[in-house]
């Protein structure tokens, strides 16, 4: 398989709700998606860098930077045995996983495409064919507010809530949400908002079940969240931490964790994304599939993602109308009354792509050969 061509497309993508975490508000997404062409067949990937650099160090800009100017580069007109091989010419290039991850991305789809064969089966995925969903409730203006939220996805089927907490809104939500709804799977999410000095304060969240928290403690911190374990009964789950296999090896063997978050772009794609996979189930940690609010495109390479077998709870991949009024794929993404989104048997992905609607949306471009 040789790269001949790869096209760098950018969208703006306006959400239906905000989105709000400890480090910010979303209203509208600035997505880039790449296109990789060879042997006349295209595959798609979507960069999952956010718009400001605080998930992690990425933006859309930097990514766009670095594809155009150092990843893609060094794949194009390469013979490649398969998508395997692009990680290891892109490893160089130090972080920047998000940018890197979605060329990866696009030519695993590729190659699926090339072979007839859907994407989850392109990856080695496949032991499920309907993969549990969760959703992701940003920061809300009111405790009532959020309430009305979790009501409404719960009666779409929704499997588990996680909530995003910070100071502030953290112990109190909590306990009213648990008074409300004292039996659902409920979890939450700090993105590194607070410290080990709170420990004793996030002890108090023990009191509501959760089945863990995720990422309290600094986005590059392993050890202090091994401490910090020690001190608390919910499981921690790791998220912007771990950016290798390496490091889920590094965090497993201290203890850090119990849970894995993993995202295709903060690991660079899918075969970082499988290692990391391997790892955890040798260790018998489980896994669920993250999300970075992506449109249609790194949606469905998430549920391809998600058909390992390891991926045993319910991830933060949700419907497209959660995000949209009009998403890029057709159709858009669904979940089944029981909270599920079922695997789909095309080749590559598995959707079509809108392309009118990208075309329509598409605020720069460019192709490089
Ligand atoms: O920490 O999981 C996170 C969104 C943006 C940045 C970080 C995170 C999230 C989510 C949203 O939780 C998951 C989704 O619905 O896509
Ligand atoms: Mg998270």
């Amino acid at each position: 398989m040789k790269i001949d061509r790869i096209t760098l497309r950018q969208i703006r993508l306006p959400l239906v709700h905000f989105f709000e975490t400890s480090f910010g508000r979303t209203t509208e997404r600035h997505i880039i998606l790449v296109e990789a062409h060879a042997d006349g067949v295209s595959g798609w990937g979507e960069v999952t860098a956010a718009e400001h650099p605080f998930y992690n160090e990425e933006w859309t800009e930097s990514a766009w930077r670095i594809l155009r100017d150092y990843a893609a580069p060094r794949v194009l007109g390469r013979d490649l045995d398969g998508p395997e091989a692009v990680y290891p010419l892109t490893a160089h290039i130090r972080g920047h996983n998000m940018a890197k991850g979605g060329l990866e991305a696009a030519v695993w789809d590729l190659a699926a495409r090339i072979d007839g064969v859907p994407l989850w089966k392109k990856i080695g995925g496949g032991a499920r064919r309907e993969i549990p969903c969760g959703v992701s409730i940003g920061i809300q203006d009111s405790v009532d507010a959020l309430l009305e939220t979790i009501e409404c996805e719960l009666a779409a089927g929704y499997q588990r809530i996680k909530l995003k907490i910070k100071p502030g809104w953290d112990v109190d939500v909590l306990s009213r949400v648990r008074d409300r709804f004292p039996r659902i799977k409920l979890m939450a999410d700090a993105n590194s908002a607070y410290t080990l000095a709170d420990a004793d304060h996030l002890r108090q969240l023990d009191d509501f079940y959760l089945m863990m928290i995720e990422q309290p403690l600094a986005h590059d911190d392993i050890v202090d969240h091994a401490q910090l374990q020690t001190r608390l009964q919910m499981p921690i789950c790791l998220d912007e931490s771990i950016r290798s296999a390496h490091h889920a090896a590094q965090a497993i063997r201290l203890r850090a964790c119990q849970i894995l978050n993993i995202k295709l772009g903060r690991v660079g794609g899918f075969a970082e994304a499988r290692r990391l996979h391997d790892v955890a189930q040798a260790a018998a940690i489980p896994v669920w599939c993250g999300g970075m609010l992506e449109s249609g495109i790194g949606r469905a390479h998430n549920i391809a993602l998600a058909t390992l077998p390891n991926f045993v709870l319910p991830g933060d991949v949700s419907a497209s109308c959660r995000y949209w009024q009009r998403d890029i794929v057709d159709p858009p993404v669904e979940i089944t009354p029981h909270g599920t989104i079922q695997i789909r048997d095309t080749p590559g992905f598995g959707y079509a792509l809108d392309r009118d609607f990208i075309a329509s949306i598409a605020v720069r471009q460019e192709t490089a050969s």
